[in-house]
């Protein structure tokens, strides 16, 4: 028997509307649904190939815990749950609260996780954005906010896209990027791309400042610079706005074009020219992206890129249509003024490491190892992951030595993940087309990441269209965890705080309704549309400010300003770390048909199981290398196997690869089969973000050489 469900994909963050084929209760195949709105049809290889990555053989059908022998072995998700609370229990009572410890990361549990660590009175809890991009919290609030939001796609003159590459990333504008951009290009905006690869996306663009990684502020620097000098300021906006035009001004008067072009390596004439196309333009906006926050001062890029949007006063007006409505989460209201800046840090847990503590990008993920090794009063003893962090994490020996050490590491997964591998409890968990879901959970990256979500009042619930395999027992984190609080006599609290009945487990269904509570568009309204539905009624006009508002968005902050005297003082030697040995700099990419780490054991998705390392034609040649070759990557801290291919879209120079591919260290590899983990090169404590403590994860230096015959097959 064969049907055909409307579902969502959630193999990547563009949660396409999808049609799915199912043959005696298994998808057998996925496409676009095309009469869907805002997708135009659309879905990627990855999605198409969904049913072979839920079939696929590497599948985890059982949870599983380590066995006094050390190793893992399969048992049922009530052993782990008693076994947990017990262990749980004792640490608790032995260690504190905040010995328990929760890494949310892009895998899916670390919301469940989080519950259960509020619940036991634990404030430890990390999240991925302190290794992705905490520059999108930290910047906003050193500027302060526009309440009105941020203009529609449809009045850009000029959209300026840096270390971003969403046709293939499906962050900003993920409903179909690649068509979105080329009606857009064909509407007269004009696409700016900081980039030192020619992406997909920069291919789009009217300009391509093709820089040297790393020197993204330097850029904006001189655009700022520019906008002031050339007097393209929206004057009356500023006035009536914002503060700190003059100090900005004195700050940004050193990076002249020359000095700006030199360093960066790019021409005077395409920097002039990109300052001209943002100095004329009437409205527009500007998307970051993880190149420069890895690259590190990720917030002094991020916060030029605010100065330059209030400069030109490019935020949406009183009376125009909000962008990014609330249609699954409680209403949101836009008014037409500041929301002033706020404290970066100094109001939440302060951390033993380097004197790190919480930001309003949380708590710092790169203290996250060393405060599980690091002996005394406050040490984490048992960490829940929603994640990867075994590959995911920088300095990858090091995250294996913390999670060895802790008594207690669960996670809940779909594959027996090089994380799953080093953990002491698994629990196996559903996959995406086996449980309902919403577009809420796409819509609230906004509050992370001003620019992600819908741009349109858009909506779409899905139903679970497949059952999990019939010989598989799998638990959602919700269960497992309602489940381990139960067992340890407490009670599990809501989002709001509210204690949880304890004796009656919320079904799934029940789960995704509260997931819903209080939205703007009811989540029974949405469900009447199968493919989503856009809810003009959840439209929203920019407000009159308020009479008495007296905030201001501010274009100074002393610490930001700091920051640029610093990177017009500092050696450019000494601050990029380049010398003969390690001429190279390493940076990060996304590639299609891949999502950090996971699904590596589903067959198909995949057009190379390892995640190449790109180098421009002219350096293979330099080197003595053809596409194909194993090469030794090594930086000042590690050293990985990579295979070398050709990118003439790359910047000389510069070596591009994927993260999260690998094997454990201490594990066999075959590096053509399992890729290399970019993580062993990175150190926590290396060029850190002094706020958010992101190390120095993208421009970093590397040296490349032939690898012996030896590395076919060795040991990560
Ligand atoms: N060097 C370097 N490191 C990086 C980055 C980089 O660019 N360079 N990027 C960083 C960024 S931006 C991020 S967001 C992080 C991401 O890294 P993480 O936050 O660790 O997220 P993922 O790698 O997506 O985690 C996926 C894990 O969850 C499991 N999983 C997959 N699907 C499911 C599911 O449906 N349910 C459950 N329960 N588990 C599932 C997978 O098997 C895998 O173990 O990595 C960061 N690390
Ligand atoms: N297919 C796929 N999609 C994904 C993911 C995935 O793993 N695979 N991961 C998801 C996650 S967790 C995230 S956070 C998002 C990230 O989404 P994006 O931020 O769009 O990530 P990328 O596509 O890696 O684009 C980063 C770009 O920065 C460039 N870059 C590198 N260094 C520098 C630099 O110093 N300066 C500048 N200006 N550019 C630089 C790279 O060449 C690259 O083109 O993608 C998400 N989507
Ligand atoms: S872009 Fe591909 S993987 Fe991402 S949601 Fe759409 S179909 Fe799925
Ligand atoms: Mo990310």
């Amino acid at each position: 028997m064969e049907s055909t469900e409307i579902s969502i994909c959630r193999a990547c963050t563009g949660g396409c509307p999808i049609a799915v084929t199912i043959e005696d209760g298994r998808a057998i195949k996925v496409e676009g649904d095309p009469n869907a709105p805002l997708f135009g049809g659309y879905s990627c290889r990855r999605g198409r190939v969904l049913p072979d990555i839920l079939n696929n053989p590497g599948r985890l059908k059982h949870s599983m815990i380590r066995g006094a022998d050390g190793s893992l072995r399969p048992a049922a998700a009530a052993e782990l749950v008693e076994d947990i609370a017990q262990k749980l229990s004792k640490i608790i009572a032995k260690y504190g609260p905040n010995s328990v410890a929760v890494y949310a990361g892009a895998g899916g549990s670390g919301g469940a996780f989080g519950q259960l660590a509020a619940s036991l009175g634990s404030s430890m809890y990390f999240t991925a954005t302190t290794i992705d991009m905490p520059n999108m919290m930290i910047a906003p609030a050193f500027h302060g906010e526009w309440a009105g939001g941020r203009t529609h796609s449809s009045t850009w003159d000029v959209f300026v896209l840096i270390g971003t590459n969403p046709i293939v990333s499906k962050q900003y504008h993920a409903q179909n990027p690649g068509q979105k951009f080329k009606k857009m290009v064909r509407n007269g905006t004009k696409f700016i791309v900081i980039d030192p690869r020619r992406t997909e996306t920069a291919r789009r663009a009217h300009i391509h400042l093709q820089i040297i990684p790393g020197e993204d502020a330097v850029v904006l620097a001189g655009l700022v610079h520019l906008l002031i000098a050339n007097d393209c300021l929206d004057h009356e906006f500023i006035a009536e706005n914002a503060e700190g035009l003059e100090a900005l001004a004195e700050a940004v008067r050193p990076f002249t074009p020359v000095y700006v072009a030199e360093r960066a390596g790019i021409t005077v004439e395409d920097l002039l020219e990109a300052a001209r196309v943002i100095g004329e333009a009437r409205s527009g906006d500007i998307a970051l992206g993880v190149g420069p926050s890895m690259a590190t001062r990720g917030n002094i890029a991020a916060y030029l890129s605010l100065c330059l949007q209030t400069l030109r006063g490019h935020w949406a007006r009183e009376g125009a249509i909000a962008t990014y409505p609330s249609v699954l989460v409680p209403r949101k209201e836009f008014k037409a003024q500041p929301l002033a800046p706020r404290p970066v840090k100094g109001f939440g847990r302060k951390l033993r490491v380097r004197g790190l503590e919480e930001t309003v990008a949380g708590l710092p993920t790169g203290a996250l190892p060393e405060e599980i090794l690091m002996p005394g009063e406050g040490q984490i003893k048992a960490l829940f992951m929603g994640g990867g962090a075994m590959v995911s994490f920088p300095q990858q020996r090091l995250v294996k030595q913390a999670l060895d050490s802790l008594e207690l590491c669960v996670v809940c997964d779909v594959e027996v993940s090089p994380t799953a591998r080093v953990s002491t409890h698994v629990f196996a968990t559903h996959m995406p087309l086996e449980m309902a879901a919403h577009t809420g959970s796409f819509e609230v990256i906004r509050f992370i990441h001003p620019g992600y979500g819908y741009e349109e009042p858009y909506a779409n619930y899905t139903a679970a269209v497949v059952a999990p395999p019939p010989d598989a027992e799998l638990i959602s984190p919700f269960s497992a965890v309602f489940r381990i609080a139960k067992a340890m006599g407490i009670s599990l609290l809501k989002y709001s705080g509210e204690p949880m009945d304890m004796d009656n487990e919320p079904t799934a269904d029940e789960l995704v309704e509260m997931s819903a509570a209080g939205s703007r568009i009811p989540l029974s309204e949405v469900k009447k549309y199968p493919g989503g539905h856009i809810f003009e009624e959840a439209n929203e006009i920019v407000q009159r400010r308020d009479l008495d508002c007296v905030a201001r968005l501010q274009l100074a902050a002393p610490e930001m300003m700091q920051e640029l005297s610093d990177i017009r003082e500092e050696s450019i030697v000494s601050r990029r770390k380049t010398d003969a040995e390690f001429a190279y700099l390493l940076i990060p990419r996304r590639m299609p048909n891949t999502f950090n780490a996971n699904f590596r054991h589903a067959p198909g998705p995949l057009s190379k199981p390892h995640n190449p390392a790109f180098l421009h034609p002219s350096e293979l040649e330099k080197l003595g290398l053809i596409a194909g070759d194993l090469v030794e990557i090594r930086s000042r801290h590690g050293m990985i196997v990579g295979v070398v291919e050709s990118d003439a879209d790359l910047r000389a120079g510069v070596l591009s690869m994927q993260h999260s591919f690998g094997r454990v260290p201490g594990e066999r590899t075959r590096p053509r089969e399992d890729g290399a983990n970019t993580n062993a090169l990175l150190r926590m404590d290396d060029d850190y973000d002094p706020y958010s403590g992101m190390p120095r994860m993208g421009a970093v230096p590397v040296s490349i050489r032939r690898a012996p015959a030896d590395c076919e097959d060795m040991i990560a």
